[in-house]
């Protein structure tokens, strides 16, 4: 789709390239004769140094890699717009925040942490949610993730936890998971690491799409008013389409199936025009109420419970433009915390101080030097002039004599300005201390929250949780490291701690130990209490024979923007409709719910069909069928089975049944 009067759209435009129709040329812009034979001595002889064309073509090759990201290697972007609820001047000075329906070009960049750049995307994992708004102030990147706290406490740690959760060092295993030793050890031995992996072993980790999950920008930021007012602030994303995950089992046999599931439900539902969106929110705390709470707000291991400090909506934003090229765009966009807009600021929350050095750090690796704010992606859309030269691949064509300030040639320009002309100036927070290397103890409650979140969940999401913490420990082989971990989690609830602890072959927690004081539930942190019925940009398959008559169910789900794909025994044309996917092509775990219509004589491609519908059945999904024998037998009377092709509709806009009894998560 194409975006008016969108400043960064016009200026990509100025870096893209279409090759079709044009002759080949090498890169200096010579037209070339052939592309399929080295210049050679004789046609079997030896090629020679001459051959200018294959050594630019090589090398070119040989140099296309560059390294992948260190944390967030496997990633998926969009380009789309943000807009201005109102005016948010009361709390802060920001420009793309000014006034109701102001524009801003944004791009947005999902990932996983652990896996590499190849890995499969329905791993259990947090997710990255990375947002650049191109704002008339400069770039503004927030760069936050699916989940609103984090492991650890201080910058300095993360080297550590990140070593800890990528394959283990001397053969490389696991990919893209948690579920090994390294990871278990960190966590049994950093406590703080509690509330987060409560998180972790959640539905939060294994979202159902990037459409389909909530942002945070996790840290506690700053905002400041023209008054020069302060307020401590967290921000969030809140998805329009409403939030939903995958099962456990669904989630694996994804990873296999369609490792790119998460990316390509992005990719496709952008070009279906089903744009995305999220509205921003956020909660903010007076400077002078610092002190006022029960945690200290500048853990990063702590929700602000939305319930104590609530929501207040800023914006949405619509993702409505896939990229032209993965790499130009996605790969070498560079999110930092610290690229920050006139009143936003920071807090002195240790992990956000350490981020402020790592993400430019990280960007000279990977992008190969100090020029990469140049790279179209990167780039501003309003001006930008300092004294800043040269570096690997300037592309910035500085004129005149003068690159230094404090100069006379050139009167002094280019010139810094005040406040009140859109300079930035850091808040002047008062600060006295002495040089230590200590932790708060106002840091130092490590479980009260992980119990609250246990205590906000729904019985079938405590119940994932169980499953999730007897998948990953079970595939722990030290058993001092899964006991160690069933006595620290017995802390946040005794009776989980102990079933855990049955399935995963350890002794029961020791009986000292104390399960933590209940706070109030949150339930603003429960997905399930907060479904939302949809069916716009659902999946679902059915599958037919030569005698299915689906045409009216077809029609009713497409008119409630319900994707259907026909599925079949052979490919081809049945009825005048296309089938989509063969038995064998496609899986019911791509599928949000499945209709059979069909009964083969075959009785090989009635055993497929049987396991399709026994998968759907397994994850929850609603399942419909009206020809195939034996199936009353096995779903009789289930929630969410229907016989009824109009009653498939509402099974299907419900959501998941986890009501259903002998299924497998
Ligand atoms: Fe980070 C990438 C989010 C803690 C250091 N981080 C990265 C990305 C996201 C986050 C979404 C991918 C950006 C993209 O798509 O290009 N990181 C977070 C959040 C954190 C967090 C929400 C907790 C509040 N990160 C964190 C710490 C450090 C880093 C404590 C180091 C001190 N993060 C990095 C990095 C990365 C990165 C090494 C790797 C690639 C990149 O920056 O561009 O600098």
């Amino acid at each position: 789709m194409e975006n008016n009067n969108n400043k960064k759209v016009d200026q990509l435009k100025q870096f893209t390239t279409k090759d079709e129709g044009q002759p080949l040329t090498t890169n200096h812009g010579l037209k070339l004769t052939n592309d399929e034979h080295s210049l050679t001595i004789g046609e079997r002889g030896p090629t020679i140094m001459e051959d200018f064309h294959f050594r630019e073509k090589m090398t070119h090759f040989d140099h296309e890699r560059i390294p992948e990201r260190v944390v967030h290697a496997r990633g998926s972007g969009a380009h789309g717009v943000f807009e201005s609820y109102g005016d948010a001047s009361d709390i802060t000075m920001a420009h793309f925040l000014g006034e109701k329906g102001r524009q801003t070009p944004v791009f947005v960049r999902f990932s996983t942490v652990a896996g590499s750049r190849g890995s499969a995307e329905t791993v259990r994992d947090v997710r990255g949610f990375a947002t650049k708004f191109y704002t008339e102030e400069g770039n503004y990147d927030l760069v936050g993730n699916n989940i609103p706290i984090f492991f650890i406490q201080d910058a300095i740690k993360f080297p550590d936890l990140i070593h800890a959760v990528k394959p283990e060092p001397h053969n490389e295993i696991p990919q893209a998971q948690s579920a090994h030793d390294t990871f278990w050890d960190f966590v049994v031995n950093n406590e703080e690491t509690a509330h987060m992996t409560m998180w972790h072993m959640s539905d939060r980790a294994i979202p159902k799409s990037y459409r389909q999950m909530e942002g945070f920008g996790v840290n506690t930021f700053r905002f400041v008013n023209a008054n020069g007012e302060a307020h401590f602030v967290k921000f969030h994303w809140k998805p329009v389409q409403g939030m939903e995950s995958l099962v456990w089992d669904e989630a694996q046999k994804i990873a296999g199936k369609d490792p790119d599931f998460h990316r390509r439900d992005l990719f496709d539902q952008i070009e279906a025009g089903n744009y995305p969106e999220y509205e921003l929110a956020v909660q903010l705390i007076p400077q002078e109420e610092e002190f006022k709470f029960d945690f200290d707000i500048l853990d990063p291991t702590k929700i602000w419970p939305e319930e104590l400090i609530p929501l207040r909506k800023l914006g949405k934003m619509t993702l409505n433009r896939n990229v032209d090229n993965f790499f130009a765009e996605t790969e070498q966009i560079a999110f930092h915390v610290g690229h920050v807009v006139p009143g936003i600021d920071f807090s002195n929350d240790p992990l956000l101080q350490g981020r402020l050095f790592s993400y430019t750090d990280t960007q000279l690796i990977r992008l190969g030097g100090p020029n990469f704010h140049e790279l179209p992606i990167n780039r501003p859309v309003c001006p930008f002039h300092n004294n800043q030269r040269d570096g690997y691949g300037r592309m910035t064509i500085n004129k005149g004599r003068v690159a230094y300030g404090r100069n006379g040639l050139q009167n002094d320009t280019p010139h810094v300005v005040d406040q009140k002309d859109g300079g930035y100036a850091h808040y002047q927070e008062k600060i006295e201390g002495r040089k230590v290397r200590a932790r708060s103890v106002s840091f130092e409650d490590f479980y009260s929250q992980a119990r609250q979140f246990w205590l906000s969940q729904t019985p079938v999401e405590q119940e994932h949780i169980i499953d999730a913490f007897c998948f990953e420990l079970g595939k722990v082989e030290t058993i001092e490291i899964r006991k160690a971990a069933v006595d620290m989690f017995a802390r946040v609830d005794r009776a989980m701690a102990e079933q855990i602890a049955q399935r995963i072959g350890v002794s029961a927690p020791d009986a000292s130990i104390e399960q933590v004081a209940d706070l109030p539930p949150s339930d603003a942190v429960s997905i399930l209490k907060n479904q939302v019925p949809i069916l716009k940009a659902k999946k679902v398959g059915i599958i037919v024979d030569t005698n299915s008559n689906v045409d009216d169910l077809i029609q009713s789900l497409e008119n409630e923007g319900v994707i259907v794909e026909l599925i079949s025994d052979k490919q081809g044309m049945i009825n005048n409709r296309e089938i989509n996917h063969t038995l064998d092509t496609a899986d019911p775990v791509l599928y949000d719910g499945l209709f059979v219509a069909a009964s083969f004589t075959d009785v090989v491609q009635n055993r497929k069909m049987q396991r399709f519908a026994d998968e759907i059945f397994n994850h929850y999904k609603a399942l419909g069928y009206i020809a195939f024998e034996g199936m009353d037998k096995l779903y009789a009377n289930a929630p969410g089975v229907v016989t009824a092709p109009d009653e498939f509709i509402n099974a299907l806009k419900m959501g998941r049944h986890f009501d259903r009894t002998d299924a497998t998560g």
